[in-house]
């Protein structure tokens, strides 16, 4: 694999970081994936925070995190002159004191809303909440938190814009207000459009999704990125070359792409006799990922089965991700540090 040299003072800056607070040199994946330009991470859960063997292999495995669920509406802004910090400020806090970059995840999404967001409101009243939302954020964070999933999941499977209280309230370009809101609330913060199935060129969602974000940059709307997130099912088509192709043409309009959710489920029942299909689709993606410039960083959506929602909500479906549910890193990660040793 080649190295990046655009992002080698990530690294670079991770190794003082590192001195200074102490690790040891260990290769790691965090480190080795540095030095190949690329950051790596995993969603993060508040227990997780508790508990000792998971903070040790969110250290090994992350120089970027994003919250798992805290930073969600639910969560963070349960009313409309209510909000609840602490499981954010705490996961902020235990980034900086580990050198790692944090993603915000979620702005914006049709899940995980409080009941006070109203279908019913004018769009002036839909454009002072989501205003208000922004920047009481991303005021409190600037500085700090330096990429932002804007909004999240804005796409039906057809390509259309999906249906949320904020595109029947506001309108289309609630998007590009967001987006503009943000960038003036922290210039510096690098803004994102995170979707699903948005990763093969020729899907009409992904497709969709391309000329979408070729049109905001084309009007001037400030936009850094797009998310894919990545959540892979064995069973379906895997097409390593469409994925990259997707990749190239956002680089040719100037806009990034972050892998932000990655997670590779397999049948629960006889589930050895995928895992071979499993590592292939992982250690693609991680080349990907590497090879191409516009690609900053690589982040698992958690790291042990014993915590993954893929169980939960495919039913008969699992083994998503590189720890097991006794925390033991699986063959395929530790392919994936071979790989990152090349
Ligand atoms: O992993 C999250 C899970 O704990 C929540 O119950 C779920 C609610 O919809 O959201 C999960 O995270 C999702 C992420 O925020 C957006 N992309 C899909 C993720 C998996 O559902």
């Amino acid at each position: 694999m080649i190295k990046k040299v655009a992002t080698l003072s990530i690294w670079l800056l991770s190794c003082v970081g590192a001195i200074s607070v102490g690790f040891s040199t260990k290769d790691t994946f965090r480190s080795l994936a540095l030095k190949k330009g690329i950051e790596t991470g995993v969603a993060v859960a508040v227990s997780d925070l508790n508990k000792e063997a998971h903070i040790n292999i969110i250290k090994e495995n992350s120089s970027i995190v994003v919250a798992e669920n805290c930073m969600k509406w639910q969560y963070i802004h349960p009313a409309e002159n209510k909000w609840y910090w602490k499981d954010v400020d705490d996961l902020v806090k235990f980034a900086e004191s580990n050198e790692m970059n944090v993603k915000f995840h979620t702005l914006f999404w049709h899940n995980q809303n409080p009941s006070f967001l109203s279908e019913k409101w004018s769009r002036e009243k839909a454009i002072a909440v989501m205003d208000d939302h922004i920047a009481t954020i991303m005021t409190r964070y600037k500085g700090r938190i330096k990429e932002y999933d804007v909004v999240n999941e804005m796409f039906d499977e057809d390509g259309s814009l999906r249906k949320t209280i904020w595109l029947n309230t506001i309108g289309e370009d609630y998007i590009e207000h967001a987006l503009i809101k943000a960038r003036e609330c922290d210039p510096k913060a690098k803004l994102y459009l995170n979707d699903y199935s948005n990763e093969t060129m020729g899907h009409p969602k992904a497709d969709a999704m391309f000329n979408f974000v070729k049109k905001l940059k084309e009007k001037g709307v400030p936009i850094d990125g797009v998310g894919f997130q990545l959540h892979i099912d064995t069973a379906y088509g895997f097409d390593a070359d469409r994925i990259r192709k997707n990749v190239k043409r956002y680089a040719d309009i100037g806009v990034l792409v972050s892998f932000s959710e990655v997670d590779v489920r397999i049948p629960q029942k006889n589930f050895e006799s995928h895992l071979a299909k499993q590592q292939k689709i992982y250690r693609d993606l991680l080349k990907i990922a590497v090879e191409e410039p516009n690609v900053p960083n690589f982040i698992m959506w958690g790291f042990t089965d014993a915590q993954s929602w893929v169980p939960y909500t495919f039913r008969g479906k699992g083994h998503a991700l590189p720890y097991d549910e006794k925390l033991n890193p699986k063959p395929f990660y530790e392919e994936m540090l071979k790989d990152l040793k090349k």
